[in-house]
């Protein structure tokens, strides 16, 4: 049987998924992201799993969408199949919150990936950038979307249109990655930080994930409603009442809903 093409192992109860194309630096083919999606939706359904790490090698998280099989493609070709459709739009549905663990090259597709996550953590050898405009492309999964909502319009005009890349320390302090650490500590970081999400009441876990996701929509008047009646309902959960039962009585909750 041939290799998967991303590996799942389930850590307590984190559902860790790793790139496996390290011979392409990760390129992301239709297939590496078909199976993404399945793996993920595997884990989003799976009672047992309260968060998701996504990682590639040490030398590339991915160096983006895959230049060989692109290279021929005609304009008729990628509009019929909606390219970057389906499969790839179907990860923004992911319900559960997903860090990625970001080591060496995170190019193009590779950063769209990791912005497409919730959360990202990255090794201090990490390198962040948008280098499409060299190949005579644009970015297609975000990069001109979300990368000006995370660094601001001048620093995502900078990569995008300079094709120039960013070190971890240059992507903390523009506010694209929550955390740098040493590259020998980058798994330990994202799966306890994994394990820590995990750990809390799913429902207000999915409903912090899906307001958070909600400011980046619309107005902020209508974030701040959203926020408001997504805090009301938990209120009819159990969890709540055991969060702040265990808060009164110096313990840990013992959350019923993970
Ligand atoms: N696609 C296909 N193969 C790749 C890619 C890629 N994006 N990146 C690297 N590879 C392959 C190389 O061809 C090489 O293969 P081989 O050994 O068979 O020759 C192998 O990986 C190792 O790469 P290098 O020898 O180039 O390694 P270096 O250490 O010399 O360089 C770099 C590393 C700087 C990362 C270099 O490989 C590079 O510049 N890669 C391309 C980066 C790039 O341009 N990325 C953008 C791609 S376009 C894109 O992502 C469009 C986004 C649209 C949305 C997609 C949503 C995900």
């Amino acid at each position: 049987m041939s290799e998967p093409l991303v590996k799942t192992e389930v850590r307590g109860r984190v559902g860790l998924l790793t790139l496996n194309r390290p011979k392409a630096l990760n390129a992301l083919s239709n297939e590496v992201i078909d199976e993404l999606a399945q793996a993920m939706r595997g884990f989003d359904a799976d009672e047992n799993i309260g968060a998701m790490v996504l990682t590639g090698s040490e030398k590339a998280f991915a160096a983006g969408a895959d230049i060989g099989a692109m290279q021929g493609w005609t304009f008729m070709d990628v509009y019929k199949k909606d390219y970057l459709g389906g499969n790839w739009e179907s990860l923004k549905r992911i319900r559960k919150p997903v860090i990625a663990a970001v080591s060496g090259y995170a190019l193009g597709g590779g950063c769209e990936l990791a912005m497409a996550c919730d959360i990202i953590i990255a090794a201090d050898n990490a390198r962040f950038g948008q280098p499409e405009i060299k190949l005579g492309v644009i970015p297609g999964f975000g990069g001109t979307q979300r990368l000006p909502r995370a660094v601001s319009k001048a620093k995502a005009m900078d990569l995008v249109l300079t094709a120039r890349m960013m070190d971890a320390e240059e992507a903390e302090r523009a506010g694209l990655v929550s955390r740098v650490v040493p590259a020998s500590r980058l798994m330990e970081e994202a799966l306890d930080a994994a394990a820590t999400i995990a750990s809390m009441s799913l429902p207000s876990v999915i409903m912090a994930k899906e307001c958070i996701n909600q400011s980046y929509e619309g107005s902020l008047s209508d974030g701040m409603m959203y926020e408001r009646r997504n805090f009301h309902a938990l209120f009819s959960t159990e969890d709540q009442k055991e969060g702040m039962a265990a808060f009164m009585d110096k313990r840990k909750p013992e959350f019923k809903h993970r």
